[in-house]
């Protein structure tokens, strides 16, 4: 039976990136970019003396000069460098009231923020103010807090290294550790899961193993549109025959095929490369079911080997010098059946012995994972468990193998690197005091699931963001908004208007900054700024582009500012600092040394790669070995079985709450995003079908607030048991108490939930 039409939902039919990608990119600089040269925009992004693209942290390889040509990186660029503006003109005519009323596309695309602006309650309308104003009520209002342990300092990962670093200074010689951080909602996961396992909370490979693994692991992670880039190694790994198995519950265009725009012939005759050489659409929630099944397979195909007086499949030599705990572990795994096993993956047990065969056969794996796997209720859980698989055949500090997390914002990893931490550890603290001669808060702070929860429970009273938009990205609408609204203070330095601009405290600052595209002239010259990629690498990022307003302030220097009207009898010389960055870069080699000649080592092309003990099988953990760790059972999240499991997905045309358009060109939808994906089968047993307007309600006892309603079905192909909704529309659904235990992360990937057709 053919499908029913519905509106703005057709398959899409193409590959990932190819020409479908040149015109999406045309389309959207013809809507951004009317003024700017385009050309000298994108032409200069990621070459050794342009900008770092704002838009992934996937690295650039060392030894090209040639223009890595991606979609969603230049939808990023074009968002930033377009020539509309939010004027202080804007905000008289607009009242905050009505902008509240506003889609968030409409308030971002009215571009970009020009003027400092106070909010105003008589008028109900943002008005301009000074600079100067600006700092001394900020000022002010930290002072006047009875304890420092009462604001909040979020960082978004946009944000430099040299501005991160400066930030944390500042705050922590202000007196608190309350650093919550975008990489708290993202990849806390992996921070908290690897140090334990590995010793480092980041990844060990390099873009130079991709060259040498001969299986490619991508669980819950989407290239096509998350990581572009990534797809032109994925291509070269499959072109050289190494196999790329996905492990996720959609089918993505992006890891079925691809062909790459570098490569005329392949555009002319429309061919592609196969991607992904297996896929497996494994259940919501599924993938510690799933690793544990390739242990299991490893340990039987092991025990065969061994039977017949071969050398067997377990790295036993790895196992004995580096690592603790296998036996612990494989208890674990023989104590988990292949019945729990395929109920909790969805996946019949002959494919997840096909995938551990896959696994085991390789000489060289690397394992990339995202989202996927860290924002759920074990997302620690799960990404010890990829470590685990990997340290069985050894594929850890070695070429071609290893652990690499995706991971989202261009420089959430330097971010951390530099101390935005709300659990710093003793070296950090004291290279801070031998460097600048105080004593910083040793206290744990909140991250952003505490920090909302102060907010809401009165005991925080002051916002500080540098960057993001944390009242949409935090789960929970419901309670972060009200919560946000009970603030005294609440300062965003932004590029663009948001809608937690819009949550207003007793004094709601908006601070317009500079985006990484721009030149940014300081009292030395024109500046440079660094940042880390996902695989460690630092380097340099300038800006080549005319402010978009003459207001404008680097973050770095606002931050200075602020510091400076804070902090009376600062230790720290914010002046001399702001105005040369080097010297910035100088502080952070004094604070971390392994940041050894950071001002010289920027200057190579490509950076430089910072020391990373694992990838050296230097095991920084207590006992100085790596650690098999044990996730007891498998996930259930207790919830009944007619109850469906939401994961929360990006779509093509957005950049976390920066919604570009109402297109999802790979998965098929166009002009909408109410919709949700469900597989047939699914839809059948409940009497739906495609098409059908249907409301989706948490399946938890009394809930009578968390659903979204009239949204479309889109029979789709994803596993069953599993739907999918679009964040952070679906945020409404998270409870703030919905998160991994261990790292806080929220679990805007495992909500259970129920369908029904909507009330007509
Ligand atoms: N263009 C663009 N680029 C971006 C971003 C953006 O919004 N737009 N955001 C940036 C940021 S901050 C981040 S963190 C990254 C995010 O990059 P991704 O990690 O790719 O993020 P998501 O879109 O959330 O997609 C997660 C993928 O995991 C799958 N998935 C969902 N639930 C499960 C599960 O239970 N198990 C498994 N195995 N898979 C699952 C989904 O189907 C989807 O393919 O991208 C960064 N880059
Ligand atoms: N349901 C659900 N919720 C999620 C996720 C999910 O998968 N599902 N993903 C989570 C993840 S991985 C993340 S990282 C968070 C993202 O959370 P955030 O990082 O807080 O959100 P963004 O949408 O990236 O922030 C966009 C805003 O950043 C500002 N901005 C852009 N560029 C710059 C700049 O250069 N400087 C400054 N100062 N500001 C700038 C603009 O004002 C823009 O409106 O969301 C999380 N929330
Ligand atoms: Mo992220």
């Amino acid at each position: 039976m053919a499908k029913k039409q519905v509106t703005g939902v057709e398959e899409y039919q193409g590959a990932a990136a190819g020409w479908g990608a040149l015109k999406a990119v045309a389309n959207a600089l013809r809507g951004q970019m009317a003024v700017v040269n385009e050309t000298h925009g994108l032409l200069t992004m990621n070459q050794p003396h342009g900008f770092d693209c704002p838009g992934c942290a996937w690295p650039d390889p060392k030894h090209t000069s040639s223009f890595e040509f991606c979609e969603n990186g230049a939808k990023a660029v074009s968002w930033e460098a377009t020539s509309k503006r939010t004027t202080p003109e804007f905000f008289a005519a607009h009242t905050v009231s009505e902008l509240w009323s506003w889609k968030d596309f409409d308030l971002e695309n009215e571009g970009r923020l020009t003027h400092p602006m106070a909010y105003d309650k008589a008028s109900d309308r943002y008005l301009p103010i000074s600079w100067e104003e600006a700092m001394t009520r900020i000022g002010t209002a930290l002072r006047a807090l009875p304890n420092p342990n009462m604001a909040e300092f979020y960082t978004s990962g946009r944000a430099s290294n040299e501005a991160a670093f400066l930030y944390q200074l500042f705050v922590r010689e202000y007196g608190t550790n309350n650093f919550p951080d975008c990489s708290n909602m993202c990849h806390e996961a992996t921070s908290v899961g690897l140090p334990e396992s590995i010793g480092v909370g980041k990844g060990t490979v390099t873009l130079e193993d991709f060259d040498h693994a001969d299986a490619v692991f991508c669980i819950g992670h989407n290239p096509g549109t998350n990581h572009p880039r990534m797809l032109t190694t994925l291509r070269e790994c499959a072109k050289r025959g190494a196999a790329i198995v996905s492990i996720n519950p959609l089918r993505e265009r992006g890891l079925e095929r691809f062909m790459s725009p570098q490569s005329p012939v392949e555009m002319m005759t429309l061919s592609s490369t196969p991607i992904s050489s297996a896929y497996y659409q494994v259940k919501v929630g599924g993938d510690i079911a799933v690793l544990k099944g390739m242990m299991k397979t490893l340990v039987a195909l092991d025990a065969a080997s061994l039977a017949e007086g071969g050398p067997g499949v377990l790295d036993r030599e790895f196992i004995a010098a580096h690592t603790v705990g296998i036996d612990a572990l494989l208890t674990d795994i023989n104590a988990t059946s292949w019945e729990a096993i395929e109920k909790s993956s969805g996946l019949p047990r002959a494919d997840i012995e096909n995938i551990g065969t896959i696994y085991a056969r390789a000489s060289s794996v690397i394992i990339n994972y995202g989202m996927g796997i860290t924002q759920h209720r074990h997302g620690t859980g799960n990404v010890q468990q990829i470590a685990n698989l990997l340290m069985l055949r050894g594929n850890i500090g070695r070429p071609g193998a290893g652990i690499s997390p995706l991971r989202g914002h261009s420089n959430v990893q330097g971010d951390r690197t530099v101390g935005i931490t709300e659990v710093p550890n003793a070296a950090l603290l004291d290279g801070i005091k031998r460097v600048f001669g105080f004593e910083p808060p040793r206290d744990h702070g909140h991250d952003a699931v505490a920090a909302v929860r102060a907010i809401r429970d009165g005991r925080s009273k002051a916002l500080i963001c540098l960057g993001g938009n944390l009242a949409v990205a935090m789960s929970d609408p419901e309670a972060t908004y009200p919560a946000m609204r009970g603030l005294d203070l609440a300062v965003h330095i932004a590029t663009k208007l948001n809608r937690s601009h819009l949550l207003l405290a007793k004094e709601s600052i908006l601070l317009p900054c500079l985006g990484r595209t721009e030149i940014d002239v300081q009292a030395s010259g024109p500046q440079s700024v660094t940042v880390e990629d996902s695989m460690s690498m630092v380097h340099a990022s300038r800006g080549g582009l005319k402010p978009a307003s003459e207001h404008l302030k680097s973050e770095t220097a606002i931050i200075g500012a602020m510091a400076m009207a804070t902090l009376p009898n600062t230790k720290v010389n914010w002046a001399e600092l702001v105005a040369d960055y080097s010297k910035i870069r100088d502080a952070i080699e004094g604070v971390f040394p392994a940041f050894k000649d950071y001002n010289t080592r920027i200057k190579e092309p490509g950076g430089f790669r910072l020391s990373n003990a694992a990838s050296e099988r230097e095991w920084l953990t207590p006992g100085s070995k790596a650690n098999f760790l044990i996730f007891p059972g498998l996930y259930e999240d207790g919830s009944s079985d007619e109850a469906l499991t939401l994961t929360t997905i990006r779509s093509h045309d957005q950049y976390n709450t920066t919604i570009y358009g109402m297109n999802d060109r790979y998965r098929g939808i166009t002009g909408r995003r109410d919709v949700v994906f469900v597989n047939e089968l699914d839809l059948a047993s409940r009497g739906l079908k495609h098409g059908d307007l249907i409301d989706i309600a948490v399946a938890a006892p009394g809930n009578v607030t968390r659903v979204m309603r009239r949204m479309t079905a889109v029979s789709y192909k994803i596993a069953q048991g599993s739907v999918a909704a679009y964040y952070p529309e679906a945020n409404v659904l998270v409870a703030l108490d919905q998160h991994d235990a261990k790292s806080g992360t929220p679990a805007y990937k495992s909500i259970p939930i129920r369908i029904e057709a909507s009330a007509s």
